[in-house]
């Protein structure tokens, strides 16, 4: 385990730190509450082990700050035992409420500090489990299991939460729905698994542009997801009619340079797509109201010739 250990006085530090060493654990030591602070956010230990009279910023105190900086964070919680001088149930009782989890005398007998470690490492260990398993699953919930974009439920989580915003604060507020063109006719010509393949690739080129265009600031915060089959939608918050219209000739031009081979595709012979946009400058009415726009304009494109933009 990670420990940081937070004690004053440097003899009963050290003595506890070559203990602790002892058993393979990985101690960090802080000289009083401050340090521990810092330190807590650079080496965000398994375990604290924490002396509770000491200058600067006593061990309870100390915790609380410490709990108040995990309640940012969700699932965050780091054990805290305490070092006290003595067994009394007061301390135990102002140990717990300040966020503590338990507390241990310094003059603890050796093979019971080593057990008490034993059994705090088993909670470590099944900690970090639990926080690599919730991370795959939070994955898992909000992208799509063929691209890996973000799926739709994510998406109208996050679009209902980004429109709020936009309607409360007046800002603008842009969306474009992109289909693939004659999807159909490449599964039937080049057979389903090809078919999927295909709508990864398409997926990479916008999630891929997406990130070019935040990450050079045309964007802020815009975004690609599965709308579902062979539908995609960007969601672009607070954006100009410019960058508006720029990511949808960014996007029709970088998939025209991929030039995917898709034989059955009219006169291009790659995959293009259509795309459809609504954006308002100031958001008000509904959210549903833009993408209904949006879906007309997409529909638009698909009957003027495909692989082409209808903005509004
Ligand atoms: P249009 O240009 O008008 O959009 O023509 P289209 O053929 O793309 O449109 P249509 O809605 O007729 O067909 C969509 C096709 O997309 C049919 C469906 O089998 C395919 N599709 C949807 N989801 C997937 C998928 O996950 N994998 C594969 N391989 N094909 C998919
Ligand atoms: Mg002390
Ligand atoms: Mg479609
Ligand atoms: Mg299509």
């Amino acid at each position: 385990m990670k420990i940081l250990l937070v004690e004053d006085v440097r003899s009963i530090a050290s003595v506890m730190a070559a203990r602790l060493g002892s058993y393979g654990h990985d101690v960090t030591i802080a000289e009083n509450g401050a340090f521990a602070i810092e330190l807590f956010k650079k080496v965000n230990p398994d375990l604290i082990l924490m002396d509770i009279e000491m200058p600067v910023m006593n061990g309870f105190e100390t915790a609380t700050h410490i709990r108040s900086l995990e309640a940012k964070q969700q699932w965050a919680w780091t054990p805290i035992m305490f070092l006290t001088a003595s067994d009394s149930p007061e301390n135990l009782v102002t140990a717990i409420e300040s966020g503590g989890d338990g507390y241990l005398v310094k003059t603890v007998p050796e093979p019971v500090l080593h057990a008490k470690m034993k059994a705090m490492a088993r909670i470590a260990a099944l900690r970090q489990r639990l926080a690599f398993a919730n991370g795959r699953l939070q994955q898992q919930a909000s992208h799509d299991g063929l691209t890996g974009l973000y799926n739709r439920p994510y998406m109208d989580m996050t679009v209902d939460a980004v429109w709020d915003e936009a309607v409360r604060l007046r800002q603008a507020f842009a969306v474009l729905m992109l289909d693939v063109d004659n999807f159909k006719r490449y599964n039937d010509q080049y057979g389903h698994q090809a078919g999927d393949d295909c709508l990864r690739k398409v997926a990479t080129i916008l999630g891929n542009t997406m990130a070019a265009c935040n990450a050079e600031g045309l964007t802020q915060s815009a975004f690609a997801a599965r709308y579902g089959g062979e539908e995609f939608a960007i969601v672009i918050p607070r954006s100009s009619s410019a960058a508006y219209e720029g990511v949808a000739a960014i996007i029709l031009d970088d998939l025209r340079r991929s030039a995917l081979p898709h034989e059955g595709n009219a006169e291009w012979g790659i995959v293009t797509l259509s795309v459809g946009g609504a954006r308002l400058d100031a958001a008000s009415g509904t959210v549903a109201d833009v993408f209904r726009v949006a879906d007309k304009n997409l529909y638009r494109a698909k009957e003027t010739g495909r692989n082409r933009a209808e903005l509004s």
